[in-house]
């Protein structure tokens, strides 16, 4: 009998322990779940997360070769020139003499951005090559100091952001290819330590803290709000998350509102953007030049896409994506909780290619009309139909079709219980909606070429 009380009282103790550790765990869950969505963050994201489409700016003294030195073409990005083709600093310095982009119209860029449609801009202020578009005071490496043009490029752009109501942000690579004390010890071969982690400049910290954080702190102080500061080159061993809480923390201080990527530290899970299971800092995702099959419940991402192959200007790089591709991306992108941010790759003489402000003249018409599906969007709270994709509002469902029904019959999903629907490019004429079936009869032809929108006033 002893003997059955006291198995009795493990398998008690046992139950209890398998309990608590169950509760801890939902607690620990819960507040990661708050530390990730507290109040005051979705207050800081709330113009973010509303705006859904922004323009990068990929600028810098690789516009200059285009992805061509010496005879010999890039592969891949053309901003990489510098590594890909083994330039050394002496060398490639010399491109700064050359920096005199007459063309630049900083009202001009900030125009075709707004046309576009979207609500922010993020320049590289300064990209892998060391190189600064501003007049910095840490280095002569800058567009003030080294370059014939002598003006600051990201005052000009500020200005332009403000006039227009465009919210201003900054790329800042942490990669910094010039810099002595980050360069990779086996130089040219800069990005070394990308492949191999024993590779890495003991003087790191001395340029994280001496030079890294002060040009931090400049983007911070001198052009006034920053909407974003998106990082990029986490991936050196020579950065340490430690570095990126203590980054974070440091821009938070200065622009308590400032957002910031998850590249700022080290838990992003290569191009595909997201952070893998940890403790790492950084309030979005940064899939690059993909986009996830799915959304994340309560994450904020954004993927950020070329409209040809290559970030940086690339003279020979003629593959351009289709209006079409690139109005159905930014739909594809919302419809899972996500942002798009659009890149374009102004030109040595300081102009967008006009390939680039062609597209984006043709989504910002399509946006003009279509607008309210996109701008504080929700993702669909549905599976994606095979005609194209939905978009959500309180009290309205948006169809996005992309492949217009052979038999003119478009099928909701069984959950969607319509009031009224009709093209949001005409909402005066409904459509006719079966509801047994949850079908809408559409006109014979679409009405957009790349995606006609339906919304769906849903029965409350
Ligand atoms: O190496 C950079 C690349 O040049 C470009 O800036 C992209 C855009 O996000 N980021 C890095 C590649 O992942």
């Amino acid at each position: 009998m002893k003997r059955l009380a006291t198995l009795s009282l493990i398998t008690l103790l046992i139950i209890n322990l398998s309990c608590q550790k169950k509760a801890e765990q939902e607690t620990r869950e819960e507040s990661t779940e708050a530390e990730i969505k507290s109040p005051a963050d979705d207050e800081r994201m709330g113009w973010w997360r509303d705006a859904g489409f922004g323009m990068f700016i990929h600028w810098g003294l690789y516009a200059i070769p285009g992805g061509i030195y010496k005879g010999d073409t890039v592969r891949g990005n053309a901003e990489w020139i510098m590594d890909k083709l083994d330039i050394p600093v002496s060398e490639y310095e010399q491109f700064a003499s050359q920096f005199n982009p007459q063309k630049f119209d900083a009202d001009e860029w900030v125009s075709i951005a707004k046309n576009a449609g979207m609500k922010y801009i993020v320049i590289t202020s300064k990209h892998h090559e060391g190189f600064a578009l501003w007049d910095s005071e840490v280095t002569d490496y800058d567009v003030m100091d080294a370059t014939p043009y002598k003006r600051d490029i990201l005052a000009e752009l500020a200005d332009a952001c403000r006039k227009q109501d465009i919210k201003l942000c900054f790329y800042y690579s942490i990669v910094d290819w010039h810099h002595p004390q980050a360069q990779a010890p086996l130089y040219p071969d800069y990005n070394a330590g990308q492949s191999d982690s024993t590779v890495y400049n003991p003087d790191f910290p001395k340029y994280f803290e001496n030079y890294l954080k002060p040009q931090v702190r400049e983007l911070l102080t001198k052009y006034g709000d920053v909407g974003v500061v998106w990082f990029d080159g986490d991936w050196i061993p020579d950065y340490t998350t430690e570095m990126g809480k203590e980054l974070y923390t440091f821009i938070r201080e200065i622009q308590p509102d400032a957002i910031v990527n998850n590249r700022v530290d080290k838990g992003r899970m290569g191009m595909s953007g997201m952070n893998k299971e940890g403790s790492f800092v950084g309030d979005f995702g940064t899939p690059e030049k993909e986009i996830p099959d799915t959304g994340i419940e309560g994450v904020d991402w954004e993927s950020c896409l070329t409209m040809n192959n290559s970030w940086g200007f690339k003279s020979v790089d003629h593959n351009w994506k289709s209006e079409e591709n690139l109005i159905q991306s930014l739909v594809e992108i919302v419809s899972k909780g996500g942002n798009l941010l659009l890149n374009v790759g102004p030109t040595a003489e300081g102009e967008i290619p006009q390939p680039s402000v062609e597209r984006l003249q043709a989504m910002g018409t399509w946006l003009e009309i279509n607008g309210e599906a996109i701008y504080g969007a929700a993702a669909s709270p549905y599976k994606k139909p095979d005609w194209g994709r939905y978009t959500a509002k309180e009290g309205a469902i948006y169809a996005h079709v992309f492949d217009w029904p052979a038999e003119g019959e478009l099928k909701l999903h069984p959950e969607i219980k319509a009031r009224i629907a009709s093209f949001l490019s005409d909402t005066s004429q409904p459509l006719e909606y079966e509801s047994a079936e949850t079908v809408i009869q559409l006109p014979d032809t679409p009405l957009d070429e790349a995606v006609s929108v339906i919304k769906i006033e849903l029965d409350q």
